[in-house]
């Protein structure tokens, strides 16, 4: 996969980029990652890439010609996906980033400021993606958890690769709790059953948690992975129903 990242920051990329799984991707030439400074592309002596905005207010917006001419000189731009980062796009989850990690070609295009001409989200992007509702100073850091998730998914880019399987949200759960040595730690003990050797129960008490945990935490994603069938079993449905119930006899009555 080919990333082309366009920014008026691309020192903004060096650390998170220089580490870890995606520097490792980079090094085995499953991602090839560009950063293209926008500022390279501004009008003028000043190389101005941004004014004050059209019918009044605060703060610049940033201009469309640095984001197009930056665009068109990227080879084979035509073939690629253009996603612009704006809080104002589709929420990212999971599923979308399976998605994109199937494409041979990405541009993304980082906004900062009070926002980009709408003409660049209108003409030049395909997709517009927010990375949750808050707000950041500028697409910079939605993009670096956006290559962060994509990378991840490339084939290759893990050592191992059946540690996809279990993740959180892969299969629409949370993930079980994790432990490792020591067994005992300050009094606070390792549940035995992970020290049992039984590995057929060891993955039933995992699947247990994992869908405990979500019921807890996230009865939104437990709903979704209910509804969309083949996430959670007949027998996951049936466990989860009656151990829901006794909690809920358990608990004190208000
Ligand atoms: Cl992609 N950009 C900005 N500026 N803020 C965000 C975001 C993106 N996603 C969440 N908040």
């Amino acid at each position: 996969m080919r990333i082309d990242i366009l920014t008026l920051f691309p020192e903004m990329f060096a650390g998170p980029f220089a580490e870890s799984i995606v520097a490792r991707a980079v090094e085995q030439e499953i991602v090839q990652i560009e950063l293209h400074n926008l500022r390279d592309w501004g009008e003028g002596k000043r190389r101005n890439v941004d004014d004050a905005p059209f019918g009044g207010g605060a703060g610049m917006v940033m201009q469309p010609e640095p984001f197009f001419r930056a665009v068109e000189s990227i080879p084979d731009h035509e073939q690629a996906r253009t996603i612009l980062l704006t809080p104002q796009g589709r929420l990212l989850t999971q599923q979308i980033v399976d998605e994109l990690a199937t494409a041979p070609h990405l541009i993304l295009l980082c906004g900062h400021y009070e926002g980009v001409d709408e003409r660049v989200r209108e003409h030049l992007a395909d997709d517009e993606i927010s990375i949750g509702d808050y707000v950041l100073s500028g697409g910079e850091p939605a993009a670096i958890v956006l290559v962060d998730a994509l990378v991840r998914r490339l084939p290759g880019a893990l050592g191992s690769e059946t540690s996809l399987d279990e993740e959180s949200h892969t299969g629409g759960l949370l993930e079980y709790p994790q432990y490792t040595r020591p067994a005992e730690f300050r009094g606070w003990h390792v549940p035995d059953i992970l020290l049992s050797g039984h590995h057929k129960e060891v993955a039933g008490w995992r699947r247990r948690q994992s869908l405990l945990r979500t019921a807890q935490r996230r009865p939104d994603l437990l709903r979704q992975a209910l509804q969309d069938g083949d996430a959670v079993s007949e027998e996951d449905r049936r466990w989860l129903e009656e151990e829901l119930e006794t909690n809920l006899q358990d608990q004190p009555p208000s």
